[in-house]
Formats: C-alpha cells, sequence, structure tokens
C-alpha cells in the first residue's frame, strides 16, 4: 500500500519535465495519488497534456492563476470529478524578468503588483477554492526560496514575494487549522529549471552552494519531491505553518 493510496492531488506549476511540480506529481503518483494538473497557457498545454497521461491522469485544465474565472472553472470541475480534494501543490511564481536583474529600488509598480499577484496572491486565491474541497488531513504545499529571508542578487522583487507567500502560508495554517488542512512550504535550493534559465549567474550560484552547503553539493528535483511527498502524506500529520528547507543545508551557514 502507497502512502497516498487513494488520494487526490491537484498540481499546479507543471511547465515541462524539468519542473519542481512534475518531480512532485511523480512522487505522489508513485505512493498511489491520483494526480490532476493544470497549466499556465495555451503553449504549454500539449505538453503538460503528454506529461499528464504518462501518469495515467486526464484531468488536465487552463488555469492562468491571476484569473479568479479560470481557478473557479478548475475547482468546479474537480469537485464534478473527484468531489473531494486531499492534496494541493502551489508551484507558481512570476515576475517580469527586467524586475530580475539590477535593483530593487528600480522596481515598477506594476512589476511589483505582477509579482504579488501572481506568487502571493495565487496561494491565498486556490486555497479559498480549494477549502470547501478538502477533508480532514488535508494538505497544502508550496515552493519558496532563501532570497525571501536573505538579500540574493538579482532576486529582487521575488524576494519581496516570497517573504509575502512565507508569512501567508503561517496565516492559511492558522485559517485551515481547524478543518484539520495543513500548509507548508519547502524552500528549494537552486535548481536548473525554466524558472532559473536566463539568470546571470546562475552557474555560479550553484558552485557556491557545492562549495559551501553542509552536503557539498546541489539539490534535485527529487530531493524536493521527497519533503513534498512527507508534507502531502499522514507522516506529517503535525505540522503546519512551517517552512522547510531542502537546500543541502546552505542556508544554516554564517560564513
Ligand atoms: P518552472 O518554470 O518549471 O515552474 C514555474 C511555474 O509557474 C511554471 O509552470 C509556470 O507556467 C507557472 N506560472 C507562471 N505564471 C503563471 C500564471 N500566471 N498562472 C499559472 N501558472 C503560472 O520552475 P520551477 O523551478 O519548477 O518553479 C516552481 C516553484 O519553485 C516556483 O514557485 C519557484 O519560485 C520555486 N523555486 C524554484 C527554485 C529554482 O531554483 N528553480 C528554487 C526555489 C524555489
Ligand atoms: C531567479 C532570479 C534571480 C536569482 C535567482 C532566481 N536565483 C534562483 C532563482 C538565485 C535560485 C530561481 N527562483 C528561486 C525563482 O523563484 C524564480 C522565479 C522566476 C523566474 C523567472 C524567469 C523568467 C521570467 N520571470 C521569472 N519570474 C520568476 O521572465
Amino acid at each position: 500500500m502507497g502512502l497516498l493510496e487513494g488520494k487526490k492531488a491537484l498540481i499546479f506549476g507543471v511547465a515541462n519535465e524539468r519542473s519542481i511540480a512534475w518531480a512532485i506529481a511523480r512522487a505522489l503518483k508513485n505512493e498511489g495519488a491520483e494526480c490532476a494538473f493544470t497549466y499556465a497557457t495555451e503553449r504549454l498545454k500539449e505538453r503538460v497534456e503528454n506529461l499528464a497521461h504518462s501518469v495515467g491522469s486526464d484531468i488536465v485544465l487552463p488555469c492562468d492563476v491571476t484569473k479568479d474565472e479560470e481557478i473557479e472553472t478548475v475547482f468546479s470541475t474537480v469537485k464534478d470529478r473527484w468531489q473531494t480534494l486531499d492534496v494541493l501543490i502551489h508551484s507558481v511564481a512570476f515576475a517580469k524578468k527586467e524586475e530580475l536583474k539590477g535593483k530593487l529600488l528600480d522596481t515598477s509598480r506594476e512589476g511589483f503588483q505582477i509579482a504579488m499577484d501572481v506568487s502571493v496572491y495565487s496561494l491565498i486565491a486556490l486555497t479559498k477554492e480549494a477549502a470547501p474541497l478538502m477533508q480532514q488531513d488535508g494538505s497544502i504545499i508550496t515552493l519558496t526560496y532563501l532570497g525571501s529571508q536573505k538579500v540574493v542578487p538579482n532576486y529582487n522583487v521575488m524576494g519581496v514575494a516570497k517573504a509575502g507567500l512565507e508569512a501567508t502560508v503561517r496565516y492559511l495554517a492558522e485559517d485551515m487549522g481547524p478543518q484539520g488542512v495543513r500548509v507548508n512550504a519547502i524552500s528549494a535550493g537552486p535548481v536548473k529549471t525554466l524558472a532559473a534559465m536566463g539568470i546571470s549567474g546562475f552557474g555560479e550560484i550553484l558552485k557556491r552552494v557545492e562549495e559551501k552547503a553542509p552536503l557539498r553539493r546541489n539539490i534535485t528535483q527529487e530531493d524536493v519531491s521527497g519533503v513534498a511527498l512527507f508534507l502531502a502524506s499522514p507522516l506529517s500529520r503535525g505540522v503546519t505553518g512551517e517552512i522547510i528547507y531542502v537546500d543541502s543545508g546552505y542556508n544554516i551557514m554564517g560564513l
């Protein structure tokens, strides 16, 4: 018997086979969960459908998380198909690329609003819609990064957004706790995904982790999905509102 036999998981944030959300989907599926997926733009539709089919999933729905109507349609479809939901994976972030270089000082009002809407408000919006479907023992998981707590060059408005996301996790944990639903974040170390492409100095950041982190290596998507599986399963039944680092220990170092 798998750890998640009979459980139903809705996954936001698969763009391709390198996506952290995809590694999480495979880990949940391996333990017996059924998965449903959403994709952000038409351009991603076919790729996400193919990935979904490869894990035996036929619920694949469009959802730009800045659109309330699309979010509503996703949850009404999931309600029709499944009636209930056990696990929600939020693996979504976006800032305009001009905001991810230079100084935070140069962030535009619009750039700030977009980063906050896609990367932070979306967790509130998805949790609100998921709440009526989620059972006792439900689990909501989001992804964050150390740039929320410490200054990381170029992360800028995303660092501010991730700080907001981490605070959101704590408040939502309090809101959802009474109905037995837990809300946690995984703070992943740098991984080569679409969200890390084209970031200047990414190679040096990976090298720094290898030199400095206690485990002296970078993390993989599978390192993250192992912890996501723990957070999705009853093994973590007493854990909520936490930010769990999966970063080879990099964050604990002072120098
Ligand atoms: P990724 O590019 O595969 O995933 C990001 C996802 O966000 C994509 O699927 C994209 O379609 C989705 N997205 C963007 N705008 C959206 C919108 N408006 N509506 C719906 N979806 C939208 O990259 P990833 O590295 O797997 O990123 C997943 C999460 O992990 C993000 O929250 C990211 O901040 C976080 N994270 C990544 C790293 C890293 O180094 N890659 C480290 C720590 C945390
Ligand atoms: C992103 C920017 C700057 C430094 C960065 C990152 N470091 C890491 C990331 C050091 C690890 C990746 N990360 C943790 C993210 O959350 C990335 C979010 C992101 C990436 C892009 C790239 C393409 C784009 N918009 C983006 N919005 C958010 O146009």
